[in-house]
């Protein structure tokens, strides 16, 4: 329930011991789709994902997921269509996961739980010029949701996966390069749920266009496990702390409409 999953991140994670500034809060993330709440957009066009794997830089774990991290001073790796009227370009991809295969995912579809949630972070680069300034403002991100499913071994994720152990502490970073992000996406990129949500760890800010993709990916049990070996903590402390159930609990709708670009 979404009481038990902050309970469980503020028994793990510090950043969530602190009392959480909710900023007003009618938009915040994730929320659960009702599949038959949410209403079909005839003019919800299909995404343009352009990534050019030349600008992926490095890992970095931060102490709550790890990130891999993409140059975004020019226009070279890109997302527009879909519900977005402008163009955003990737900044980062990062994963919430579970401590077992039976949850992990921040959004649910019908309250089903997936293990583990992929976000694409895109931010608008035609009306802001960096990510810091986008991210206060309401069209400044558009995020991709990709579920993550336990079944047989992802060959795009694996290269990823393989460079883990050396981004086991928080803070630790590796150079990570020419990562193609579209190898992470499902053959069914035509439907996806999108509505007005927010950023899932502070600032919380609500200036995220949330794009779910409804195929997931398939992943192995083993390479979850690979994530799950991942520490919350730092190489100094006494006491380690596994990196798992990292998704913050679901928010109230509030009235919020879910577009589906298919009926
Ligand atoms: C992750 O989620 C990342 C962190 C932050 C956060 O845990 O570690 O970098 O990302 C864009 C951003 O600030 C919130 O992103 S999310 O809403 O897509 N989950
Ligand atoms: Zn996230």
């Amino acid at each position: 329930s979404a009481c038990s999953s902050r309970f469980v991140l503020s028994q793990v994670h510090p950043m969530w011991q602190e009392p959480l500034a909710i900023p007003g809060g009618n938009r915040q993330s994730p929320i659960d789709i009702a599949v038959r709440n949410s209403i079909f957009d005839p003019h919800l066009r299909p995404l343009v994902a352009k990534y050019d794997p030349r600008t992926c830089q490095q890992i970095w774990n931060n102490g709550y997921s790890f990130l891999v991290e993409y140059d975004d001073t020019m226009d070279k790796s890109t997302l527009s269509g879909g519900p977005l009227e402008d163009r955003y370009r990737l900044c980062q991809f990062h994963f919430h996961w579970g401590e077992n295969n039976a949850w992990g995912s921040e959004h649910t579809v019908d309250h089903r739980l997936y293990p583990a949630e992929l976000h694409l972070v895109h931010w608008n680069a035609d009306r802001y010029s960096l990510f810091e300034e986008a991210v206060m403002e309401e069209n400044g991100l558009a995020v991709i949701g990709v579920f993550l499913k336990v079944g047989k071994r992802h060959e795009g994720l694996q290269k990823l996966v393989d460079a883990l152990p050396a981004v086991r502490h928080r803070d630790s970073m590796v150079e990570f390069t020419k990562f193609d992000p579209s190898c992470l996406l499902p053959s069914n990129m035509e439907e996806y749920w999108t509505y007005a949500g927010s950023l899932t760890t502070p600032p919380l800010t609500e200036a995220v266009c949330w794009i779910i993709l409804k195929q997931p990916i398939e992943v192995s049990h083993d390479q979850l496990a690979v994530f799950r070996s991942l520490l919350f903590t730092s190489a100094e402390e006494e006491v380690q702390k596994s990196m798992v159930n990292n998704f913050r609990s679901q928010q109230p709708l509030k009235g919020r409409t879910v577009r589906s670009s298919f009926s």
